[in-house]
């Protein structure tokens, strides 16, 4: 690109109009001028292919593939001299044909690849392709025709893929950029950076989505763009009608994801990429963390405190300073004399230890990580030969290659030692992967890219990806049964099949509070549902209000950690005083309170690929406004939450959906499709459940596991129509779920003006050890006179205070009426 009026060896300017497209060479022919490089496009299709799900189109030289997928989600390939890659993507690891109807219409004007529900048209005058719906509404279509340009840096070319943007559309998604949720107006970049306290607006960050949804007239389609080089996404931001996305290698690959609803594009998007696997229930709990807590003294004061205060955590991390001069996989003995000692007392008391792990590994020949990897070539070379090095925290390192089978099984198996220490979760850093200095690696180092040969401009953003993967597998296969629990802090799509996220090095400001909102809430919309920020902002100083503020999102973000750059005052839940540390309780509290329900969520998200954190856009998609909100969220699709993002407030406007909701703290009940002025001072925040929720509650744990669950809370939300509810049990920490053992729970709820109807079906391998609900009944209309269950009547019930009625009831019930 910035190659546009390349002269020659002599200088002499480029006479493009003298030459013909045959007479013109290269570099070769220092006499003749030589050409600007222009970018080409297809021209017309001239023939049409079928082979089974794949459709191939060519101008006579370029070549176009289209893949079948599903019903819903076609696949463009594009080879500008007609020879294509071999499939292979880190972010769709088995591309699997799930369609039985499709087929192929030569039509005067155009070709029409078609499915039942969608039809990819390739336009015969100019090879422009589009999509649409069987009801014949073109969801997506080119504005000019694919495209690509020679590079004369890498003898290869840049591709481009350029879309109409129409007036009213507005697009989400692309993981964890810094800016608006709507990307309207945008352009974005694509290369993982370490990006220490980054900026409003600052891109690129640490991770790498190249998946947009898009929603025009109501209507949604997504585009995942599977290119892993350095890429370029324009949302309308240098030409309001165009919406194109580009990449500086690789193949213009990208596969067309049909809605009509954000959720179905979503869920679609997850089919191809992958689901987090279920974490072990733990890590649902409170983590707490800072760079870096040693020695072992002040872990254990800090542990201390927390089961003192009544403050419920269930992680804590040992960030750099635990290693020996920063070495992986060894201790610091000083500060840690004996770590397996440590662990066990820790875990005694309810912790489960999480430490860092970073790419870089020191050179040094007494180091046993640093020789296994010397002498078996594990580290990533130069395109001429030599070991690439780069400091680090340890000093001069070298870098694993990720990308090669055989250096990730080693590396997983690594952690071998840590877990007999008792250590129950690694996290990734600085695996974007960042160097100082230079930033990242030189383009020129070469990855064995599982065998399909890469340099690091087609490595770079799987690299992250792929060490948390090499970790991941290598805990699963050293933990046996039991769930790893590991946090990254670079990706690429897919990453959510090895790992939960956080932002990164945010900042203790409230415009990172702001941002920490939208960024989850665009990091679940984009795969990668199990994230969370750095509560209290990792640099700079919050005040206690900021910290509560920022405890309150964590309570609703699916990861919950805070922690804190070395040079910042502590930063624990207590470090503020009164009347801070009661309220950073009451909402960690409300964490552990809700665990069932998040659980459950979880479960939604791994086994049928559900968000856990959906924006107000996702609910209601054709309402234009809605199109802008990022404030409010919901927790699930029960849980409506708006936190409180500014300083001094004493309440805040909440918009909710259309529907009848009640007020989380109040019961009051109210009716959605508006804004509301919500009462929000420090010690609450709002929320709000569904009418015809059933919420699972938990009583309130130090730890999860700390006490055996005797009952469960159900807390049942009265509506005047019919209502359904999930929820999801099993042991919570093995993998006994794949072998379809769990428990899933439907709850049927139905509301007339005197009488209410709650049923319960259950279907699955698993038995909670409990015996009894605690059904607790929100916001009955009418005075309860005879209760039934399963055809007894039941006598023993109660109307507490506020008016709720409760009873216990046999967890195996099926049908409950109050008249
Ligand atoms: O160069 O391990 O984002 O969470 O505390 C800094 C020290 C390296 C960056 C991470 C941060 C972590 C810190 N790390």
């Amino acid at each position: 690109m910035e190659d546009n009026n390349i002269q020659n060896p002599e200088g002499i300017p480029a006479k493009l109009a003298e030459l013909e497209e045959d007479e013109f060479h290269h570099v070769n022919n220092p006499a003749a001028g030589i050409k600007p490089i222009v970018k080409k496009y297809l021209s017309r299709p001239v023939s049409a292919e079928q082979k089974n799900n794949k459709f191939y189109f060519s101008d006579g030289d370029a070549k176009v593939e289209i893949t079948v997928v599903t019903d819903e989600i076609i696949r463009v390939r594009l080879a500008p001299h007609g020879v294509f890659l071999d499939e292979f993507s880190y972010a769709v690891p088995k591309l699997e044909k799930k369609v039985s109807v499709f087929g192929l219409n030569e039509l005067e004007e155009e070709y029409v690849v078609y499915t039942n529900i969608i039809n990819c048209h390739i336009r015969k005058t100019d090879f422009f392709i589009s999509f649409s719906d069987n009801q014949n509404f073109i969801t997506s279509s080119d504005a000019v025709p694919m495209h690509w340009e020679e590079n004369v840096k890498f003898g290869g070319y840049y591709v481009y893929c350029t879309k109409t943007c129409h007036s009213n559309e507005s697009f989400f998604g692309m993981g964890d950029k810094a800016t608006e949720l709507n990307l309207r107006g945008k352009r974005l970049k694509n290369w993982n950076t370490d990006a220490y306290s980054f900026a409003w607006n600052q891109d690129p960050l640490y991770r790498s989505i190249p998946f947009y949804i898009s929603l025009n007239e109501g209507i949604a389609h997504g585009i995942f763009f599977d290119n892993t080089f350095k890429a370029d996404f324009d949302f309308g931001a240098e030409d309001p009608t165009k919406t194109s996305f580009w990449a500086e290698g690789g193949e213009l690959q990208y596969y067309y994801i049909h809605g009509p609803h954000m959720m179905d594009v979503v869920k679609r998007y997850h089919l191809l990429t992958g689901t987090h696997p279920m974490p072990p229930m733990w890590a649902l709990g409170y983590h707490q963390c800072r760079w870096s807590y040693y020695p072992e003294s002040k872990v254990r004061m800090v542990t201390k405190t927390f089961r003192e205060k009544k403050i419920p955590c269930d992680g804590i991390y040992l960030d750099i300073d635990y290693m020996d001069g920063y070495r992986c996989f060894t201790w610091n003995r000083k500060y840690f004399p004996d770590p397996k000692k440590m662990i066990k007392e820790l875990s005694e008391q309810g912790f489960k230890t999480v430490v860092i792990i970073d790419p870089g590994i020191r050179v040094d020949d007494n180091y046993s990580v640093f020789k296994e990897g010397k002498e078996n070539r594990y580290f990533c070379r130069r395109c001429d030969d030599y070991f690439m090095e780069g400091h680090v925290w340890p000093g001069r390192c070298q870098f694993p290659d990720f990308t090669n089978p055989e250096v990730r099984e080693w590396w997983g198996n690594l952690f071998d030692e840590l877990v007999q220490l008792g250590v129950a979760g690694v996290w990734n850093d600085m695996n974007e992967p960042a160097v100082f200095g230079t930033g990242t690696f030189p383009d020129d180092v070469r990855h064995q890219y599982d065998g399909q040969r890469g340099s690091h401009r087609k490595a770079h953003n799987v690299y992250g990806m792929q060490m948390v993967r090499a970790t991941y597998e290598g805990l699963r296969k050293i933990m046996k049964n039991k769930r790893p629990f590991t946090i990254t802090r670079a990706g690429y799509s897919g990453v959510q099949r090895f790992s939960s996220v956080w932002t990164g090095d945010n900042v203790a400001s409230w415009e990172h509070l702001i941002l920490g909102n939208i960024m989850c809430q665009r990091l679940s919309i984009s795969g990668v549902s199990f994230c969370g920020t750095d509560i209290g902002g990792f640099s700079g100083e919050p005040d206690g209000e900021l910290f509560t503020r920022w405890i309150q999102l964590g309570t609703f973000s699916p990861f919950m950690r805070a922690h804190s750059a070395g040079d910042t005052k502590e930063r624990e839940p207590w470090s503020f005083g009164e009347p801070y540390t009661s309220i950073n309780r009451k909402f960690i509290e409300l964490r552990y309170r809700l665990l069932p329900y998040l659980y459950s969520a979880f479960w939604e998200h791994h086994r049928y690929g559900f968000p856990i954190v959906r924006p107000v856009v996702m609910h209601e998609q054709f309402e234009p406004t809605n199109h802008f909100r990022q404030d409010e969220f919901t927790y699930g699709d029960k849980i409506l939450v708006c936190p409180v993002l500014a300083a001094g407030q004493k309440d805040r406007k909440v918009y909710l959906p259309k529907g009848k909701w009640y007020n989380f703290w109040t019961h009051e009940l109210v009716d959605g499709g508006k804004e509301l002025m919500v009462a929000a001072p420090l010690e609450t925040m709002p929320i709000f459940v569904k009418a015809g929720s059933v919420i699972p509650e938990y009583p309130v744990m130090q730890y999860v596991g700390e006490k055996e669950i005797e009952e469960v809370k159900m807390n049942v939300y009265y509506s005047d129509f019919e209502a359904n509810s999930f929820i999801f049990e099993d042991y919570g920490e093995t993998f006994a779920y794949e072998q379809d053992i769990y428990l899933e729970k439907k709850f049927v709820v139905r509301g007339k003006e005197n009488k209410l109807t709650i049923q319960q079906s259950m279907e699955g391998l698993y038995t909670p050890r409990y015996e009894n609900y605690h059904m607790n009944i929100i916001g009955l209309p009418f005075k309860p006179t005879r209760i039934i269950v399963d055809d007894h009547e039941v006598k023993d019930f109660m109307i507490a205070s506020d008016k709720t009625v409760q009873l216990k009831l046999r967890k195996n019930f099926t049908q409950l009426v109050i008249n």
